[in-house]
């Protein structure tokens, strides 16, 4: 396929409500939607950087121009069969995982578009269903998080995320124990721990927890591994995971017994599926994390979740928990006993509405061949 064509967008939507976690207070989601055209074909891809580097080192900013200076300039007026021809243009700029996932799933869509079939099967996905949950932010009080955590069970979600901070952990999963014996639950700290915690951990062991989400520092894997020996529960590593290396080494140190995979994170859906692949070898499971995406995002989150490894609920809910209305068709709805249909069309399956992604774009950018 010849790469004709390449647009980026800043682009702004604003969350039907406010998300707390230890990192801060989001009202809107800043990211950059990519589209590649060529062959008179059209690709879709979501870097989900954020406005502020919270949660990683990358924001809009740097994603914007690593994507104009390095990424679109190797790949731009090229041909490209296959999407490791891409990576391998780009492989020599260091980091910038999530400036390189957002480009590299539009090379996905399109290149699954032009041989017509869904970015599923391209990716390997073996299941038409996927089992998902719901990532619920800090809420005021225990009582206000009990309240929205029964809200969402009663929307059909039967796995619940929350997010902790010190200081508003363990009587959070008390509240919620006391409310909801029986769900599968689970806590998400955001790296806002450290060892000297432990004993907040070990208390959390009672409670019949699925798995404690990145409780320490974010690049760290040497301490976790010291922690999980501490522990029951296991623990899963979010941000401290950026490459099938560092999958090995939180498994090799026994560092964590479970692998949250998001392909932003990782630097792509590539990386993402070596990272599943060496964990399903190990017996290690995964599950799909989330960056509250748009719908172009969410088709792909969908995808790749599609794969035999990815065997706990993902973060991937509806379009309407995150925005009144999604920026494509259809919409991603949640399905029974909590599952998520995978799109069967080609590429990503689902169609972007013009209109409704340039009431959110900010600003944007196109580049052509030649
Ligand atoms: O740590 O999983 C996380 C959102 C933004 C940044 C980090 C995280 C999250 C979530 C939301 O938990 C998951 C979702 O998209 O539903
Ligand atoms: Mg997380």
């Amino acid at each position: 396929m010849h790469i004709e064509r390449i647009e980026i967008r800043y682009t702004q939507m604003e969350l039907v409500s406010s998300f707390e976690t230890s990192m801060g207070v989001e009202l809107t989601e800043d990211h950059i939607h990519v589209r590649v055209d060529g062959d008179g074909l059209t690709g879709w891809g979501e870097c989900v950087v954020e406005e502020f580097p919270l949660y990683s080192s990358e924001t809009v900013q740097t994603a914007w121009s690593v994507l104009n200076d390095c990424l679109i300039p190797a790949v731009l007026g090229k041909r490209i069969e296959r999407v490791d021809e891409a990576i391998a243009l780009w492989s020599k700029f260091r980091g910038h995982r999530m400036a390189k996932a957002g480009l590299e799933q539009a090379l996905w869509d399109v290149l699954a578009k032009a041989k017509g079939i869904s970015l599923a099967k391209m990716l390997g996905g073996v299941r038409d269903r996927v089992p998902v949950g719901v990532s619920v932010g800090l809420q005021a009080s225990p009582d206000a998080l009990v309240r929205k955590v029964a809200a969402h069970l009663a929307e059909g979600y039967g796995r619940i995320k929350i997010k902790i901070a010190p200081g508003r952990d363990l009587e959070l999963v008390k509240a919620l124990r006391r409310s909801f014996p029986e769900i599968l639950l689970q806590v998400d700290a955001n790296s806002a721990y450290e060892l000297s915690h432990a004993p907040i951990f070990k208390a959390m062991d009672e409670y019949e927890l699925l798995l404690i989400e990145q409780p320490l520092s974010y690049e760290d894997i040497y301490d976790h591994s010291k922690l999980q020996k501490e522990l029951k529960t296991p623990i899963c590593l979010d941000e401290s995971i950026h490459s099938v290396a560092d999958a090995r080494a939180g498994v090799e140190l026994k560092s964590c017994r479970i692998i949250n995979i998001k392909p932003g994170r990782v630097g792509g859906f590539s990386e993402s599926i070596a990272i599943h692949d060496f964990c399903a070898a190990q017996r290690i499971p995964v599950w799909h994390g989330g960056m509250l995406e748009s719908g172009i995002g969410r088709a792909g989150n969908v995808a790749l979740a599609s794969l035999p490894n990815f065997t706990l609920p993902g973060d991937i809910s509806a379009s309407r928990r995150y925005y009144k209305q999604d920026i494509v068709e259809p919409e991603f709805v949640l399905g029974p006993d909590s599952t998520m249909a995978v799109p069967t069309g080609p590429g990503i399956g689902v169609e972007v509405i013009p209109d409704r992604l340039e009431r959110v774009t900010v600003r944007k950018k196109e580049y052509r061949a030649g």
